[in-house]
């Protein structure tokens, strides 16, 4: 098994939010809330098995899944959409496609040194996110 992304994170910088909202259509009172907002990221890993659960004083967000398993997720609190979303490792790197409405949808997550990295994509809007472990 590669990395462990199990724990809890912080986030620490978030570069293109915005683009990525606009991208989702997300509408500009709702985005000028979320872009104040300074999610919390909690992690369980086993094995292949992960949850990853996203708090913030707004809206939370959870997500469970296996590697290599596609299955329906509902974006609820997000933009509400369904799509077919499947993980899968690329090398330690956990690589997300979100298919549905929104073309080139997904996350990719990887851990360097201590801080935990999130690629969010829509479109053609990349939101870049850094979250370090809570002391
Ligand atoms: C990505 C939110 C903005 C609507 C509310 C903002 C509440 C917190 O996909 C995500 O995480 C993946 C990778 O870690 C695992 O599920 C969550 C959050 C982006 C998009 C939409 C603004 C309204 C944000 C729930």
């Amino acid at each position: 098994m590669p990395v462990d992304y199990s724990g809890t994170w912080d986030i620490v910088s978030n570069v293109n939010f915005e683009g990525y909202m606009v991208a989702l259509g997300i509408d500009f009172a709702t985005r000028k809330i979320a872009s104040m907002l300074k999610p919390q990221k909690v992690i369980k890993q086993d094995g292949d098995c992960f949850t990853i659960r996203t708090f913030t004083t707004f809206r939370n967000y959870e997500n469970s899944f296996q590697i290599g398993e596609e299955v329906k997720e509902v974006t609820k609190g997000m933009d509400n959409r369904t799509c077919q979303s499947v993980v899968n490792w690329e090398n330690d790197k956990l690589v997300c496609v979100q298919k549905g409405e929104k073309k080139n949808r997904g996350w990719t997550h990887w851990i360097k040194g201590d801080e935990l990295h999130l690629e969010l994509t829509c479109e053609d809007q990349v939101c870049k996110q850094i979250y370090k472990r809570t002391l």
